[in-house]
Parts: structure tokens; C-alpha cells; sequence
């Protein structure tokens, strides 16, 4: 392996370009096989650049036809061209035009970054540096340029044709060739470029703004899958409203395109004007897409639109800086869905999110700030830690700040820095600013990797009325920072009394404690709260406040009683997960039961789902035991997960088995005959039925008989394909049966045929290995498209938590040869799936031995990708 070490990118290295880049005339002349552009960019030295200093482009897999400056063709002395690059040896001290023809070959591009095919269609994707890949350019974020692009193509091949901005000319030609331009007047980097060329069916709508402008919107996709559109375009348009609404921003062009393609390595891009989507994140229809791909389809969908303010009209000045745009619209699109739907559901399910995602990785070998300060491969930054933390790290200023004074330092942003590719620290500023704070300790989150643990203790003292909580905060190392500031953190709390309701105190001392929240700013703080009646359970870090691990000294029945009074329903949530955690700890060290918990528990689970105040989507999430990768997470050492594979299993048996006639009769209950819609009210109710389907499937001989039955009766995938997991996951006796089905009645659909590939991959038995190999060798398997091999392989890998790590490593085999195969043609997927093995160093001694031996074995491979070869390298340490 390549260890190419002289390719790190530092943060402290960063310097703007000698020039710049003020306008960018594209003309492509797309033909199957070869595509040529022309491209004429006006440039000029930046101030203080010597006369004559080489301008140094980038350029990738480009075919250099010809080069002129102003005009006059480059003698060959006066230019180098190489693999990575094209440099102007001595370039005219003063504004000039440099342009350039290549021709490149979008039909062998299966990497999926630059010009592609996907289905016969065109299309770019640029972000990070993919736009090197179509023409010699500065590919970097921080030029900032005004685009016209003109295009050629087949009218028959391609009758749509595509751009950024607005379309200003098209028309006919000879030979059955069109052509088309389009004009983007905001100045952009060349990540947010797109293009697309092909044979594409559309629905289209208008909006109008809050200033009364009409916004023409259309979505594209293959013929004959207009219809499953309808619910993008009806997300799209309640974005438009709500960014105006929550964030005073109007969208800023005549038209506002989506495309929809079945090949690309992410969900969607946020190209200025034309977004491209991964085709799962914008179809759905009810007998095909799930309630949870409804949600997502519109998390996604409003993700993209809210870049067009966070990401193109303020962008970063380099990829360090990801996290400003991504954490940022991470935050915003989760507030849309917050306000769409149910806060507190929302909540809980971005925490359990963040904990499964984000959390792994920050506690393992590819840990790294939000911010991070070097890297080999960009695109291995597009991580929880970036998106997830990122967004957590923001919603943290937003509490601090308050409601009102985070808006006041969004609009300050947007006034202040809008047309600009900026940073973390300008963002940090406008808070400043705007609110008068000083927020130099709680730059510490962007800066430094790792979650912290905090720990709080109680004490009461009835005589003098005191109540003392001291807290304490402590971050493990990381690689690379061995050392750790202490941080800024904000604990939401209450104290509960002895009949339920909130208590309150005479004085506070020791900390600081605000109405409803402790900062803690230290290493630790022991706060004195005086007039304190009796002794209270404290609800802490309610609604998740901050991105920790919190420990405390809570017994078992206080958080039972938190779990029936809290008023906060995210720390309602946690205690109960909380008591189902310590019962699997324990039961995986090989304690004896406590067997009053479990009992008290399953009395709890009962009352949770027989309260009528509660609704039905977060009773769904409450009536569940914490999954088995946090539970080896909390081990966090020596872990074997078939021990706690059983041992949650057990204690699912014997939580709920007492409650399957409950479970029962409240599923029956549940079944409601009215025609599906993606409704708030509908999604929880279906959710609550499913789960305690599931949960019968584990916990009564009746359930894998209920599931299949429940199969065969759906009225809508999100019932048929929650009763095909349960019974495909636990591999019951029906399981092959029902996949068989599944595969027939839905062929000729590819996102349901991922569906299938992904219940196949999570199949707890022991030959699911085995079954997986006989898949992905049929001849018929897609090998290039990501959707498949992510939902197959990448399921395995990252939800098949028992198998993949198989003592005898043929889980790990399987996936080390599978990156060494598909990183010859898409490194970006090759990476994505490596990262499973993130938690290898946890993992008891026989498991962990054979997770490095087959990273090892990866490792001589001498012609790995740098995406696959940077993580290898960080995951072997
Ligand atoms: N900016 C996009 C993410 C994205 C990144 C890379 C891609 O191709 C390799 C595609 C999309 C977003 O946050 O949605
Ligand atoms: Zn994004």
C-alpha cells in the first residue's frame, strides 16, 4: 500500500490562490463515448502576485486538445500538463482569458465524480473536487466564479438539457442536434456546478415567495416515474415556506430544478439552482416506499434547498470548513422536521442517530473534530462527526443563546458575510457580536475530537435543606490529540420531588446554574442548591442538551420514577433505556438478574403503553431496549457481541413476554383501515403496531406467525416490509419464504430490490455469509451501482453487528475482499464500507485479532485507492 503521506492537506497551510477566477464560459458538446468542453476562463492575478508566476489548475483523467490565452494557442514550452494538473508557466500579469478544450469519457466513469452516465442520462457530481474531472480548473472552494453554460447534444438522446441558474437560449440545430444555455448570476465554486443531458419524463409547480416572486419548480426523473414525485415537490415547497418562515430566507432564482438518478455515491447534492438526487431520495409511492422513506425524502429534500442559503450563497473557504455548511444545514433541517412534525420524537431520533453513527466513530481510530485540521482524502470527511456533531455543536450555541439570540446571529451571518467563502471562526463571531458573549471555550467543540463523559453525584441533606449535585467532565484521547480542553457544556435539568412535580430552590452557589440549565465550564463544579424541601430525583441533560456521555449515580428506581414523571419526554425516553442498558451490562458480566428491575421494567413498559397522554410514535421508541452496539459501546472493552447479542435478547424475552397479550390486543386495536398517507398521526400509529410486532416476533412463540400473516395482509410497505425485517432478521422458519415473495412481487424495482438485499444482509443466523456470497455473485448483481452494494454489503458490515464479527473472521474476510474488488472502480463506496470496521479495537481479544488480520491482508494490496488507503491506514493506527 501507497502510503502517501506527502499528500497531506494541512488547515495551517492555507493560503488564497495567486488568481482568480472571475467568470467561466462552458460549451459541451455531449456525444456517447466522448464529450468535449470548451472552456474560456477569465482570469486575474490577485493582488500581490508576483508578474508571471505559474498558475497551477487542477485537472483528472482530461484529454488536452487545445490551449490558447486571448486567443493565441500555447506554444508547448509555455504549459505542463500531468495527471493532476495543468500549469501556465508564465501567465499574463493582468486579466486574460485562458482556454482550454478536453475531452473526457463519462461512459467509463464509474468512480461518479465528474461527468457520468447513470441509465443512459448525464450527469455531474462536483463536490469536493470532482469538477477537475471536466475541465482545467482552481477546483477549490474559495473561487468564486459567475458560470454561463452552453450545450450540445442528440435532441432524440438528450431532449433535456440542463444547467445551473437560469436557462436564457435554446434551440435547434443540424443533424437532429440541440443546444441549450443557462446563466447562474451568483458567483459559486466549481462544487456546486451541474449539468445534466438525457431522455427525462418531469412534474412541475410553481412557488411564490413571501416577496411575491414565481419560482418555477420541476422534478426530473425516468419516464414513468413522475407520479412517485408528488411528495418531493410537496416537501420542496414546504421548505421554501419554512426557511422564509424560521429563517427570514427567500429562495433566489426564476427556477428551482430536481433531478433524479439511480446511480450516485451520496443522497443528493445541493448544485446552485439544480439539485441531483440519489432517485431513493426522491420516489415514493405508498406500495413501495415506507413511512420512514417518506420522512427522509423530505428530511433530504429540505436539506438541499436550505444549502441554496447555507453552502452556495455563503460557502467555505476550504474543505476544513465542511462542518459550516453541513452542520449548520443539518441543524436547520432538523428544526424543519421538528416543527413539521413531533419535536420530541424528532429529538430522540436524532440522538439515537448521532449515538449509533457519530459516536462509534469518535470513539474509535477514525475519530476527528468537526473541524479537522488535516487530511489525505476529503472525501472521507463527509462523516457523522462533520454532519451529525456538527449539527449537535450548533444546537449547543442555540441553546446557550437562546431562541432568539441565535437568530439575531443567523441574520448578522447572512448580512454579513453573504457572497463570501468564510470559516468557523466568522460564524463564531456573529454570535459574538450579535449577542455580546465571548465564545473562545466553546470554539473547543469544532477544535477537538472525542465525546465527553460527564458524571454527576447527588447528596441531599434534609436538615439544613440542602441538595448538592457535583458534576465532572473528562475526555479521552483521540488520535493524534492526547490532550483535552475542558468545554463549554450546557445541562438542561429540573428536580423532581417525591410526588412528581418540579421542585424548585431558594439559592444556588458553586456553578453556573441558570432557571432550567447547569453551564459547566470547568473540570468540575459542586453546586449548592439551599431551600430545597426534600430530596429530589434530578432529570439531567434533558432533551439531550449537549453531545456526552452521562453517568451518574441514579439507582434503578429513580429512573423508573423519572420514566413516569419526568416532564421532559426526552429524559422519559433515556431513563428507560437507561434501566434496559444496566440490566444487559450486567447480564453480559455474568451478574445474577436483578430480577425486581426487570420486573419494574416491564411494569413501566406496560404503563408506557397504556398511557393515553403519551402519543403513539414516541411509545414506539420508548417500548425498545438499547441496541446492541451501544451496549458494547458502554463495555467498551473487551466486547463480544454474541454475548450481548444473547443476553439482550434474553432480557427482551423477559421484559415483554409478560405483556404479549397486552401487545396484542393493543396491535389489533391499532389496525386502521384508512387509506395510507405519510400523515404525522398515521406514521405513529403504524409505528407503534410494528414495533410491537416486532417485538412479539421475539418475545412470543405466536409472533413469527404474526409477522408473516401481517406480511401477506399489507395494505402498504411500511407494514409489509416492517413484518418482512422482523421475520427476515430473526431468520424465522418463514423468513426465506417471505424474501422469496418479497423478490417476485416487487421485481423490476430497484429501491425495493435494495430493500430486500439489506433484510438479507441483517439476518441474525449463520449462513447469512454464505447467502450473501451467492448474491453478489450472480452475474445479474449490479456491481457498479452504490444503492445495491451499500444495501447489501454496507448492511452487513454496519448492521449485522453478530455476524460480521464472526470469531473465525470470515465476516471480516468477506468485507476486506469485497472493498479490495469495488475499489478498483468506486473507491468513495470501498471506503464508505471499510469504515464498519471502526469498532475493531473493542472487540475481545479472538474477534479483534481477526479483524486485523484481514485489515492487514488488505493492506498489501499495492494498488488501493487514497480514499481506501487513508482509512486503513487511521483504522490500523
Ligand atoms: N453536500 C452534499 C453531500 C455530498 C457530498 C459528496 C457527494 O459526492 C461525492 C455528494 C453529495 C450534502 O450534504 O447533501
Ligand atoms: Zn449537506
Amino acid at each position: 500500500m501507497r502510503t502517501d503521506t506527502e499528500h497531506t492537506i494541512y488547515l495551517k497551510d492555507y493560503a488564497p490562490t495567486p488568481y482568480r477566477i472571475v467568470s467561466v464560459d462552458l460549451d459541451f458538446k455531449i456525444a456517447p463515448d466522448t464529450t468535449r468542453v470548451r472552456a474560456q476562463l477569465t482570469i486575474e492575478p490577485r493582488e500581490g502576485t508576483e508578474p508571471g508566476a505559474p498558475l497551477a489548475l487542477d485537472g483528472e483523467e482530461l484529454k488536452l486538445e487545445e490551449i490558447a490565452i486571448d486567443g493565441a494557442p500555447l506554444v508547448l514550452s509555455a504549459y505542463a500538463a500531468d495527471a493532476t494538473g495543468l500549469t501556465v508557466i508564465a501567465p499574463p500579469a493582468r486579466r486574460f482569458v485562458l482556454e482550454t478544450l478536453v475531452s473526457i469519457t463519462p461512459e467509463t466513469n464509474t468512480k461518479l465524480m465528474g461527468l457520468y452516465r447513470s441509465s443512459d442520462v448525464w450527469c455531474t457530481q462536483c463536490e469536493p473536487e470532482g469538477f477537475r474531472r471536466i475541465t482545467y480548473y482552481l477546483d477549490r472552494p474559495d473561487v468564486l466564479a459567475t458560470f454561463k453554460v452552453r450545450m450540445t447534444a442528440d435532441e432524440t438522446l438528450a431532449p433535456v438539457l440542463l444547467a445551473n441558474g437560469n436557462l436564457v437560449a435554446r434551440g435547434s440545430l443540424d443533424n437532429g442536434q440541440h443546444f441549450a444555455v443557462w446563466e447562474d448570476p451568483f458567483p459559486k465554486p466549481a462544487y456546486l456546478f451541474a449539468l445534466v443531458a438525457g431522455d427525462l419524463g418531469s412534474i412541475t409547480d410553481t412557488y411564490t415567495t413571501g416577496s411575491g416572486r414565481k419560482v418555477d419548480l420541476a422534478i426530473y426523473c425516468a419516464h414513468g416515474k413522475e407520479e412517485q414525485c408528488a411528495w418531493a415537490m410537496d416537501s420542496l415547497k414546504r421548505s421554501m415556506a419554512w426557511d422564509e418562515k424560521r429563517f427570514g430566507r427567500e429562495y433566489d432564482l426564476d427556477v428551482f430544478n430536481i433531478v433524479a438518478v439511480s446511480d450516485f455515491n451520496f443522497g443528493a447534492m445541493e448544485n446552485k439552482g439544480l439539485n441531483i438526487f440519489n432517485d431513493r431520495l426522491v420516489f415514493a409511492k405508498p406500495e413501495t416506499a415506507t413511512d420512514a422513506d417518506y420522512e427522509n425524502i423530505e428530511r433530504v429534500i429540505a436539506h438541499e434547498y436550505f444549502h441554496n442559503w447555507t453552502g452556495n450563497r455563503i460557502t467555505c473557504r476550504d474543505w476544513f470548513q465542511l462542518c459550516l455548511k453541513e452542520g449548520l444545514t443539518v441543524y436547520r433541517d432538523q428544526e424543519f422536521t421538528s416543527d413539521e412534525r413531533s419535536r420530541s420524537v424528532k429529538r430522540i431520533s436524532d440522538v439515537l442517530t448521532l449515538r449509533s453513527a457519530q459516536f462509534p466513530e469518535d470513539a474509535g481510530p477514525l475519530a476527528h473534530p468537526p473541524r479537522p485540521d488535516q487530511y489525505r482524502e476529503i472525501n472521507n470527511f463527509y462523516t457523522p462527526t462533520v454532519y451529525e456533531k456538527g449539527a449537535e455543536v450548533v444546537r449547543m450555541l442555540a441553546t446557550l443563546l437562546g431562541e432568539a439570540g441565535f437568530r439575531k446571529g443567523m441574520d448578522l451571518y447572512f448580512e454579513r458575510h453573504d457572497g463570501e467563502a468564510t470559516t468557523i471562526e466568522a460564524f463564531l463571531k456573529v454570535f459574538e457580536d450579535a449577542n455580546e458573549v465571548d465564545l473562545g471555550q466553546f470554539k473547543t467543540w469544532y477544535l477537538e475530537a472525542g465525546t465527553p463523559k460527564v458524571t454527576v453525584s447527588d447528596t441531599y441533606d434534609a436538615e439544613s435543606q440542602t441538595y448538592r449535585l457535583s458534576i465532572n467532565q473528562e475526555t479521552a484521547p483521540t488520535p493524534g490529540q492526547p490532550e483535552k480542553a475542558d468545554r463549554v457544556i450546557p445541562v438542561a435539568f429540573g428536580l423532581i420531588g417525591p410526588n412528581g412535580s418540579p421542585m424548585g430552590w431558594k439559592g444556588v452557589s458553586g456553578g453556573e446554574v441558570r432557571e432550567d440549565m447547569i453551564v459547566l465550564r470547568d473540570k468540575s463544579a459542586e453546586m449548592t442548591f439551599t431551600g430545597v424541601a426534600s430530596k429530589p430525583v434530578p432529570s439531567l441533560l434533558r432533551g439531550f442538551s449537549a453531545p456526552v456521555n452521562l453517568a451518574t449515580n441514579l439507582t434503578q428506581n429513580d429512573r423508573l420514577f423519572l420514566a413516569q414523571h419526568d416532564s421532559d419526554p426526552f429524559n422519559r425516553w433515556q431513563a428507560l433505556q437507561d434501566v434496559g442498558l444496566a440490566l444487559i451490562v450486567d447480564a453480559v458480566a455474568g451478574n445474577e438478574a436483578d430480577e425486581a428491575a426487570i420486573l419494574a421494567l416491564s411494569a413501566a413498559m406496560s404503563d408506557t403503553l397504556a398511557n393515553n397522554s403519551l402519543d403513539d410514535a414516541f411509545k414506539a421508541l420508548a417500548l425498545n431496549l438499547p441496541d446492541e452496539q451501544l451496549v458494547g459501546r458502554t463495555i467498551g472493552k473487551d466486547v463480544d457481541p454474541a454475548a450481548i447479542h444473547t443476553a439482550r435478547k434474553a432480557l427482551l424475552k423477559a421484559v415483554f413476554g409478560p405483556l404479549v397479550d397486552r401487545m396484542y390486543t393493543a396491535y389489533a386495536t391499532l389496525a386502521s383501515e384508512a387509506p395510507y398517507a405519510p400523515t404525522t398521526e398515521q406514521t405513529g400509529r403504524r409505528a407503534l403496531r410494528n414495533r410491537l410486532m416486532a417485538l412479539m416476533v421475539t418475545a412470543s412463540p405466536n409472533g413469527p406467525a404474526l409477522a408473516a400473516d401481517q406480511y401477506r395482509h399489507a395494505t402498504n410497505m411500511t407494514d409489509r416490509f416492517a413484518a418482512l425485517v422482523a421475520a427476515g432478521v430473526a431468520w424465522t422458519a418463514d423468513a426465506a419464504a417471505l424474501l422469496a415473495d418479497f423478490r417476485l412481487r416487487f421485481a423490476g424495482d430497484p429501491l425495493v430490490f435494495d430493500k430486500w438485499l439489506a433484510v438479507n444482509a441483517r439476518a441474525e443466523d449463520e449462513g447469512v455469509l454464505s447467502r450473501i456470497e451467492i448474491i453478489l455473485d450472480d452475474p445479474a448483481f449490479p456491481k457498479n451501482n452504490p444503492n445495491r452494494l451499500r444495501s447489501l454489503v454496507g448492511s452487513f458490515a454496519m448492521g449485522n453487528p453478530v455476524q460480521f464479527t464472526r470469531a473465525d473472521g470470515a465476516g471480516f474476510r468477506f468485507v476486506t475482499q469485497f472493498v479490495a474488488d469495488v475499489d478498483t472502480r468506486n473507491p468513495q463506496v470501498a471506503a464508505r464500507v471499510l469504515t464498519g470496521f471502526r469498532i475493531w479495537p473493542m472487540l475481545e481479544a479472538t474477534r479483534r485479532e481477526a479483524a486485523r488480520e484481514a485489515l492487514v491482508t488488505l493492506k498489501e494490496n499495492e494498488n488501493l485507492s487514497r480514499n481506501t488507503s487513508d482509512i486503513l491506514a487511521r483504522m490500523l493506527g
